[in-house]
């Protein structure tokens, strides 16, 4: 028998603690026993009791998530949308002044360099969504480390080689692509575009250029790989889930649908503290209370955190030849941090690891990416291992000088999150098409400048790294600290 539609009215009726009703994409919801387990806390929930939570719920939760935290008694029915009444939003002087900026941005050719990028996205997006991209671990030093590292390389460029013809592409876990970067995983893409990942997908297309799709996605995984064009690549990353029913089940979906890769994230068994995520989602949840006045908000996660609580912290080595066992994709261990790990990869019979920290997110004061690369790869070639393994970074990625370092120091390619996030947040697909361009443009000249007509020529002879190590140029500064010291003072004059 078909369910009755149900009315704005009917759902409106329900606004309260002891029975809480919200719509979401047109179909209401019972999440009066959920408010009390949300890991967002009650309030983010309670604040549309009755009404439609659509707009305020999309962009911070990936699709699948009601269907596996809520139970299906829970799921009401479709809702006549043409009955709900639209909420007058009050009037926020903040969203005025960023729609201001949204219509005097600069043009996209305007848009030189990836930096650029970035600084127009942290005037034009929201800033729940600047807080949980911009955001790195505790005082953010390896978010800095990690693009100040590659100023502590130097080129020892090779002159009167032949470079009128440079070629840029190479291949990454045996598929062909057109240049040795990558657009890496990185989560919840609808707060940048209300689109989301499968405008990354799209312009990835465009360029020939490989996409990791993030397992916390906005979009649901289909409709990224139904974005895709012909034989463009994908890969997926994965956060093992403490079911591992759900984990075997997304990797042979993703495995059926043409995946090439499978990225375990082995650097966040717990999600590491961003302060600035934390700080703009607290102040969006203070203002609420005020007005709402329900229960306690919960004033220890930002968006990242609040989500994350599927994730196994007990995933070990042991648990390498499960993954073998349900998949035959490669399996790539993402956030190795140390070469004994590398080691012991190549011992587990894994074909690939990204070294990366996260972006910073994670522990602070790990090393750069790069850093760790330049130890790596000569251990490697010492014990003739180097063919053994293919050895992938991120971080701090911003020009194309320092996608070239890291392949003249063993990478096999370079991952690219935010650069990404922020073009696409700023420009949408257009946006990562023209940054894509731009990095592309830019590494074609910095091999005829460095001396080399493709990948294969960039070896460690073309770079001085020594300063890598040293960690003395620049340190990056401890802004809190500094803003918050109170400085000495010298004697003062009499003023007359
Ligand atoms: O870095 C992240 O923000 C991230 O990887 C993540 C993990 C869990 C939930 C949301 C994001």
């Amino acid at each position: 028998m078909q369910q009755k539609m149900l009315t704005g009215k009917d759902v409106a009726e329900h606004n309260n603690k002891d029975s809480c009703w919200i719509i979401l994409h047109g179909k209401a919801y019972d999440v009066t026993e959920f408010l009390s387990k949300h890991p967002g806390g009650p309030t983010a929930i309670f604040k549309y009791a009755g009404k439609d939570a659509t707009e305020g719920f999309e962009p911070i939760h990936p699709p699948e998530i009601l269907d596996e935290h809520l139970d299906r008694s829970k799921h009401l029915g479709k809702v006549d949308m043409s009955t709900v009444t639209a909420e007058e939003k009050p009037f926020d002087p903040e969203e005025e002044s960023r729609q201001q900026r949204i219509a005097s941005k600069p043009s996209l050719a305007q848009c030189f360099n990836l930096h650029d990028f970035e600084s127009v996205a942290k005037q034009v997006m929201k800033k729940i969504a600047w807080g949980y991209y911009s955001s790195g671990a505790d005082d953010e030093i390896t978010l800095r480390e990690n693009h100040s590292a590659y100023h502590k390389i130097w080129f020892r460029p090779r002159v009167l080689v032949d470079v009128e013809e440079v070629n840029s592409s190479t291949s990454m876990l045996g598929s062909k692509c057109s240049v040795p970067f990558y657009v890496t995983a990185t989560a919840l893409g609808k707060l940048g575009d209300p689109e989301g990942e499968v405008v990354l997908t799209r312009a990835a297309g465009r360029h020939g250029v490989i996409q990791m799709i993030p397992t916390l996605s906005s979009c649901s995984f289909d409709e990224i790989v139904d974005a895709k064009k012909g034989d463009q690549v994908q890969w997926l990353q994965l956060y093992v889930n403490k079911d591992r029913e759900i984990t075997k089940r997304i990797v042979q979906h993703a495995e059926g649908r043409g995946c090439k890769g499978l990225f375990i994230t082995v650097d966040a068994p717990q999600l590491g503290r961003r302060e600035k995520d934390i700080r703009t989602k607290f102040n969006g949840a203070a203002s609420d209370v005020q007005k709402n006045n329900p229960d306690t908000i919960n004033r220890s996660q930002g968006v990242a955190r609040a989500i994350s609580g599927f994730i196994d912290p007990s995933l070990s080595w042991k648990d390498i030849p499960y993954f073998k066992s349900i998949t035959k994709m490669p399996i790539v261990l993402k956030g190795v941090q140390r070469v004994e790990d590398v080691l012991k990869a190549i011992e587990y019979g894994i074909p690939a690891v990204v070294l990366s920290n996260h972006g910073g997110r994670q522990l602070d004061t790990a090393p750069s990416a790069i850093e760790i690369l330049a130890e790596v790869m000569p251990e490697l070639r010492r014990r003739n291992l180097h063919d053994r393994i293919e050895v992938y970074i991120d971080g701090g990625v911003r020009r194309a000088t320092d996608i070239i370092k890291a392949l003249c120091l063993g990478a096999k390619g370079v991952g690219i999150g935010r650069p990404f996030l922020y073009a696409m947040s700023a420009y949408g697909e257009q946006g990562v098409v023209h940054a894509m361009q731009l990095l592309k443009d830019e590494f074609e000249m910095g091999m005829r400048l460095v001396g080399a007509k493709s990948v294969d020529e960039l070896g460690p002879e073309l770079v001085d790294a020594r300063g890598l190590g040293a960690h003395t140029v620049p340190t990056p500064v401890d802004s809190l600290s500094s803003d918050v010291y109170d400085r000495l003072v010298l004697p003062p004059f009499a003023v007359k």
